[in-house]
């Protein structure tokens, strides 16, 4: 059985093509307002009780908020996971028959916020490996370019390279030396398919992993720029962590090279299962001890990568305007 809500629309061909052709696409009016009052709720809750981890990502500049797992402290995100239509959206996009949540993120940039989210591709710095993923990003503010609406180059997840992870506060520890270096793409944007949406509360931007996405600070001196991002898995997903990808920190019987499993990674398409369900109901922390060695590791891996950009620095990605 599933609570999931059925969407008040069903997605068009249109818009599914565009996902799968360009990596991106813009859904209008997909969430209706009970939904986004949960969306902004959830989010105004969170920046209350950031956790320790959201306050290490959001200390660099003020006005820059994020922090991600949000949904296992904070009910109501829980409940948008389990019962809003994003799950039958997520699956008519991906043409899964299971749909799992992965993980959600918060990003808020208040009015003049100098934090450009420098681009990137999410799947290098994540553990898992797959092709039906997608992401959605749902601001809860109208937003454009000005206020720091995303960017996206058309088409470049059905590009080769694999770039190195620039998360959007920099941890040093998930970038992977093997990858490519991000090309500067804001000095050559004719050279790019370069495209963004101006965005209402309701609207989803809906994206694969490994489209390259990235946007400037928020230059508005009047509108805030909160957005929520709710990341899906289908049938194809495996569990691939390595000391170079985000690692997690809550209960879940995933097995390297084997399907998501277990509470961290809910299923809620076609149904739920009973005993995620049931684990859901407990309030759940992040694994101390292992956030505090992941910090320990990420204190190291930040050293050794401080050493190393002596030798090759990160290249510096343009983001004036
Ligand atoms: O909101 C942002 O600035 C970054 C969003 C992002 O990178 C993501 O959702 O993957």
């Amino acid at each position: 059985m599933t609570f999931a809500a059925q969407p008040q629309r069903d997605l068009t061909a249109e818009e599914i093509r565009a996902f799968q052709d360009d990596g991106v696409v813009m859904l209008k009016q997909v969430l209706a307002p009970n939904w986004m009052a949960m969306v902004e709720a959830g989010i105004e809750q969170a920046r209350q009780e950031s956790s320790l981890l959201g306050r290490f990502m959001s200390r660099k500049v003020e006005g820059y908020q994020m922090d991600i797992f949000l949904w296992k402290r904070i009910d109501i995100l829980r409940d948008l996971i389990y019962y809003s239509p994003c799950a039958h959206l997520a699956q008519q996009l991906m043409g899964a028959e299971e749909v799992r949540f992965f993980y959600d993120q918060m990003f808020v940039k208040e009015p003049g916020t100098d934090a450009p989210t420098p681009w990137h591709q999410d799947l290098s710095f994540w553990p898992i490996r797959g092709e039906q993923i997608c992401s959605f990003w749902i601001p809860c503010d109208p937003v454009n370019r000005d206020n720091s609406g995303l960017l996206y180059v058309r088409g470049s997840h059905r590009w080769p390279q694999r770039f190195k992870a620039i998360s959007p506060d920099y941890v040093a520890s998930l970038i992977d030396e093997d990858m490519e270096d991000i090309p500067d793409i804001n000095a050559n944007p004719d050279q790019y398919d370069l495209v963004d949406w101006d965005m209402e509360p309701g609207d989803i931007l809906a994206f694969h992993p490994l489209t390259l996405h990235g946007s400037y600070g928020n230059a508005s001196r009047t509108r805030r720029r909160r957005a929520l991002a709710l990341r899906w898995t289908g049938d194809d997903v495996v569990y691939a962590p390595s000391s170079k990808r985000m690692p997690i920190h809550y209960k879940h019987e995933s097995v390297a090279g084997g399907p998501l499993r277990g509470a961290a990674f809910p299923r809620i398409l076609p149904e739920q299962e009973p005993r995620e369900r049931a684990a859901r109901l407990q309030a759940e922390r992040a694994d101390v001890g292992k956030l505090l060695s992941s910090g320990w590791h990420n204190a190291v891996a930040a050293a050794r990568q401080k050493l190393r950009a002596k030798r090759t620095p990160t290249p510096k990605q343009t983001w004036t305007r």
